[in-house]
């Protein structure tokens, strides 16, 4: 059976959509260690199933809630993402977004809100936007569960992963490529994120990987990294995503204020 999990940030239309998506969900105890309810949906179509988690604007967990993210990302066995995307809030989404690219693994973005995007005067290339990400792309009004049968089909369709790469400067990069030899021998990671994510210093992954037997080591190369920043890792990397989705933007989005209804 099929696994999908459901990703977004917070307020947009998460659980709009998850009802929209679902026959019947059930309430299957707590995340570990987290009061928060693990809440999982059968899909319609018989596609499987949908896992609900918190909203978060990025993987890196400012609350034990939030970790459970990124606990999913590392523990939990799924086979693609549905990632909602709040289209009147682009710039500010993407950053989780660039973050699940990196994990690589099939994924969807469901851009919810159209309606309030097209209020707004946004005019999205869409067509450009799966392009410059390599993935697929459907537009949603969740509260009215416009769009949920095309993004159904998307979902059963999509088997590819995205292999998008964002390259971080050259420093960074050196750091990722001596992180990954050390993560290999667990398939279902990948490695890549784990390195870039231990880097932002996400404290779940960080917590995760002590239990390595050459933490010391994978510890040594970030403070070696961080000597050769002269600002923190974390907003260096921060940063790169930042300028990424601001060259992007330009090119997928136009608000055109004679548009605004
Ligand atoms: P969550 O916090 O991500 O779970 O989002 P909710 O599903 O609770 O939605 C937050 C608010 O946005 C609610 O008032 C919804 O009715 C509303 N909402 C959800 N989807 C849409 C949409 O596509 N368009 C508009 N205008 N409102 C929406
Ligand atoms: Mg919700
Ligand atoms: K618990």
């Amino acid at each position: 059976m099929t696994t999908s999990l459901l990703i977004g940030n917070p307020n947009t239309g998460k659980t709009s959509l998850f009802n929209a998506l679902t026959t019947s969900y059930a309430y299957v105890g707590n995340w570990t260690g987290v009061t928060v309810d693990k809440k999982v949906g059968q899909l319609k179509n018989k596609l499987g199933q949908l896992v609900d988690l918190p909203g978060v604007y990025d993987l890196r967990p400012v609350s034990a809630d939030e970790s459970v993210v990124s606990n999913a990302l590392l523990q939990d066995s799924f086979d693609q993402f549905v990632n909602i995307v709040d289209a009147s809030q682009l710039e500010r989404n993407f950053q989780l977004t660039l973050q699940l690219l990196e994990y690589n693994k099939p994924i969807v973005i469901a851009l919810n809100m159209m309606d309030v995007a097209q209020k707004r005067g946004i005019t999205i290339d869409f067509d450009a936007l799966a392009n410059r990400l390599n993935v697929p792309i459907y537009q949603l009004v969740a509260r009215k569960e416009t769009g949920k049968e095309a993004l159904l089909e998307g979902m059963r369709m999509t088997k590819q992963s995205p292999n998008f790469q964002l390259n971080y400067p050259s420093e960074i990069e050196t750091t990722i490529e001596a992180l990954i030899p050390y993560f290999t021998e667990k398939k279902e990671w990948n490695a890549r994120w784990l390195a870039i994510q231990f880097l932002y210093g996400n404290i779940t992954v960080e917590t995760y990987l002590r239990e390595h037997e050459k933490y010391a080591s994978i510890l040594a190369l970030r403070e070696k990294l961080q000597t050769m920043l002269s600002e923190p890792i974390a907003a260096v990397i921060f940063k790169t995503r930042e300028k990424y989705i601001q060259e992007l933007m330009k090119e997928i989005s136009v608000v055109n204020e004679d548009n605004k209804t």
